[in-house]
């Protein structure tokens, strides 16, 4: 089977660095095999928001949305590895904290549709699109 080494846009949101979580998140990334390629502490604003989640701006969740990921300090991340963007999904688990998976990020460590903790690109053209907004020197 042929195996794509990628590169995948990673967010530990505010939710996670509040919680104190980032440590038992990467951990998870790290143990699966996943290299770090950029890793940074960032608080974003509102355009920086509105551009990082362009496909939900007009959505009826997207103000909540944009309040909690403005609301702290969130960890963004570029992770690599075969392929990555799919891992890093499975690794995280359905958007519902509630519906999650056990064993995944989210299915063991949130109750939250909003608050779940990470973000994952949902393809390779999102990943390159978003690691260029948040790394553009990568
Ligand atoms: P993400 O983009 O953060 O990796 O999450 P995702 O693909 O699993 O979910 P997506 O549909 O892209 O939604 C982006 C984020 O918006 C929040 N959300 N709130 N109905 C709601 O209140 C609602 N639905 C989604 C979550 O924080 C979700 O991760
Ligand atoms: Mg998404």
């Amino acid at each position: 089977m042929s195996t794509q080494t990628q590169r995948t846009l990673v967010l530990f949101k505010p939710d996670a660095v509040r919680r104190g979580l980032v440590g038992e998140i990467l951990s998870r990334f790290e143990a699966k095999g996943l290299s770090i390629a950029a890793l940074e502490l960032r608080q974003i604003d509102a355009a920086q928001a509105d551009a990082h989640y362009a496909e939900h701006v007009e959505r009826d969740f997207y103000p909540p949305l944009r309040e909690f990921v403005t609301s702290g300090a969130l960890v963004a991340a570029v992770l690599e590895g075969d392929e990555a963007v799919e891992v890093v999904r499975a690794i995280n688990g359905a958007t519902d904290g509630r519906k999650a998976a056990p064993g995944t990020i989210r299915g063991d460590l949130s109750l939250s549709n909003r608050e779940n903790l990470v973000h994952g690109s949902d393809s390779p053209e999102s990943a390159s699109r978003e690691i260029a907004l948040w790394f553009p020197n990568l």
